[in-house]
C-alpha cells in the first residue's frame, strides 16, 4: 500500500467505516477519545495488530504508541499470551463460579505488590475505582474524598467532578447526568499543590474517607507527583485516618514491576498506599481490573462485610489467563530495564530533534510510559499542561499519523512503548518528528 500521504483521503476505508459507525454508535466510537475530536480528522479503524504495529482499514501500517491505552506492554499478539488465551477459551468462556486461575492471578499480583494483602477482580478500571471509593467510605464510615484536577479515575459519577470555587466548597459535576449532590462530597485540589493539600486536611481531614490520586498522572499526559507532595499525602492521610488510594490503572506494572508505588518507595522510605486500583496491563488487553488493600479493609467487602460489590464477568477465565500470561512475561530478567531504556531513547530522540529545530519540547518517562509537551519545561499541574498550543500539537499529531506513527489523539494523554518496539521503530519515529520540527 502506498503511504497514506493525506489523512483526509476521501477514498479511505477509514472514512467509509467512520460514516457507517456514526450512524449507529454515538460519535462512531465506543469511547470518546477514540473519535479524534480533539485533533480532528478520521480515526483509524484497526484491522489487525502484531508486535509494535497495527494496520488500519486501508492496510496502512502504524507504529503503535497507544497499545490499547496501556495494556499491550508486551506488544500485540505475544505468542505465550495468545496460547494461554486460546487454551483457556477451549475450557470455557465464563462460568459465574470461582476458578483456580482467579486465585493464581490474585496470588501473583499480591506477590508483586506488597502493599496489597487481598484483592478483588473486576472488569474495568472504572469499576475498580468506583468500588475502591465505596470500600474506602464503608471502611471509614466517612463520605468526603479528595481527588486532583487532571487525574481521571474512570467515569463513576462521584469521580466526574471539577474543582469547586474554593476549598470550603466541594466539587461540581463535569458531566451532564451527574446530580450535584453526588459530587458534593468530592473535593478537587490542584496536583502538586502542597498549600491546598494542607488546608484541605485542616478543614476536612476528619471527614475524609480517602484521597485518590494517579501517582504519575497519565491523564494529563505525564505529570509526576513531587516527592514532598506525595510524602505529605501519605502523612496527612495517616494523621487523619483517611485512606491513601493509588489509582495505578495506568501505572501498574507499566512504570515498574511493582508499579508507581515501588518507585515512590525508593524515594520515600517505607512508603506504601492503603489501597491500589489496577487495570490495563493486568488484563493484558482483556477486560480485567482490580482493587486491593490490607486484609482488614478488604474484608469489609461482601460476602464478608457490609460493603456490597459484585460482577457477572469478574475474574473471567479467559481474561485471567491473558493477564497471568502477561504478568509472567513481565517478570523475566531485564524486562523493565530494556523497556525503560527503549522508552527513554524515544523521549531523548524527540527532545534532541526538537531542540535542533528550536522547537519548545520536553518529555519524561518511567518504564514503558512516556509523555511529552510542546512546552519549555515539564508541567506540574493540569492548568500548566493546558497552556500547550493545541493547534501545534494537532499538526504534530497528524504529521506523525501521516508518517505511520500513532500517538494518543489528545495532548493530555500519555504514550506507551511495548517490549516489541525496536530501536529501528524509535529511529523511524524520531526521523518523522525531526522532519516535522524542521518545518516549524
Ligand atoms: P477504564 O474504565 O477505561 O478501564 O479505566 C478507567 C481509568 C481509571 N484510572 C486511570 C488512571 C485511567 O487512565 C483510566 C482509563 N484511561 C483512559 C485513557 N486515559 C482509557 C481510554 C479511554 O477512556 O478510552
Amino acid at each position: 500500500m502506498p503511504p497514506n500521504t493525506d489523512s483526509k483521503a476521501p477514498t479511505s476505508r477509514n472514512d467509509v467505516l467512520f460514516e457507517r459507525a456514526k450512524r449507529v454508535i454515538p460519535g462512531g466510537v465506543n469511547s470518546p477519545v477514540r473519535a479524534f475530536k480533539a485533533v480532528g480528522g478520521t480515526p483509524r479503524f484497526v484491522q489487525r495488530a502484531q508486535g509494535a504495529y497495527f494496520w488500519d482499514a486501508d492496510g496502512q501500517r502504524y507504529i503503535d504508541y497507544i497499545g490499547s491505552w496501556g495494556p499491550m506492554i508486551l506488544g500485540h499478539g505475544h505468542p505465550a499470551v495468545l496460547e494461554a488465551v486460546q487454551k483457556a477459551a477451549l475450557d470455557g468462556f465464563s462460568f459465574g463460579a470461582p476458578t483456580e486461575r482467579e486465585v493464581d492471578l490474585a496470588e501473583e499480583i499480591i506477590k508483586l505488590v506488597p502493599s496489597i494483602e487481598m484483592i478483588r477482580l473486576v472488569s474495568s478500571g472504572t469499576e475498580a475505582a468506583m468500588s475502591a471509593l465505596r470500600l474506602a467510605r464503608g471502611a471509614t464510615g466517612r463520605s468526603k474524598i479528595i481527588k486532583f484536577e487532571g487525574c481521571y479515575h474512570g467515569h463513576a459519577d462521584a469521580l466526574l467532578v471539577k474543582a469547586g470555587s474554593g476549598l470550603a466548597t466541594f466539587g461540581n459535576p463535569t458531566s451532564a447526568g451527574v446530580p450535584p449532590e453526588v459530587v458534593q462530597h468530592t473535593l478537587v485540589l490542584e496536583y502538586n499543590n502542597l498549600a491546598q493539600l494542607e488546608e484541605a486536611f485542616t478543614l476536612h481531614g476528619k471527614e475524609l474517607a480517602c484521597l485518590m490520586i494517579e501517582p504519575i498522572a497519565g491523564n494529563m499526559n505525564f505529570v509526576r507527583a513531587s516527592v514532598p507532595f506525595m510524602k505529605r499525602c501519605r502523612e496527612l492521610c495517616t494523621q487523619y485516618g483517611a485512606l491513601l488510594v493509588f489509582d495505578e490503572v495506568m501505572t501498574g506494572f507499566r512504570v515498574a514491576l511493582g508499579g508507581a508505588q515501588s518507585v515512590y518507595a525508593q524515594l520515600i522510605p517505607g512508603f506504601e498506599p492503603d489501597m491500589t486500583v489496577m487495570g490495563k496491563v493486568i488484563g493484558g488487553g482483556m477486560p480485567l481490573a482490580a482493587f486491593g488493600a490490607k486484609k482488614d479493609v478488604m474484608q469489609q467487602l461482601a460476602p464478608l462485610g457490609p460493603v456490597y460489590q459484585a460482577g457477572t464477568l469478574s475474574g473471567n477465565p479467559v481474561a485471567t489467563a491473558c493477564g497471568l500470561a502477561t504478568l509472567r512475561e513481565l517478570q523475566k530478567p531485564g524486562f523493565y530495564e530494556a523497556l525503560g531504556a527503549r522508552t527513554q531513547s524515544l523521549v531523548a530522540g524527540l527532545t534532541q530533534a526538537a531542540a535542533k529545530a528550536g522547537v519548545h519540547f520536553c518529555g519524561d518517562s518511567q518504564g514503558g510510559m512516556f509523555g511529552f509537551f510542546l512546552l519549555g519545561q515539564l508541567p506540574q499541574n493540569y492548568a500548566t499542561v493546558m497552556t500547550t498550543d493545541s493547534p501545534a500539537f494537532n499538526k504534530f499529531f497528524h504529521a506523525m499519523l501521516d508518517n505511520g506513527v500513532y500517538y494518543a489523539p489528545a495532548l493530555y494523554e500519555a504514550g506507551f512503548v511495548s517490549a516489541a518496539h525496536t530501536a529501528a521503530d524509535i529511529e523511524e519515529t524520531v526521523d518523522a518528528a525531526a522532519r516535522f520540527f524542521s518545518t516549524r
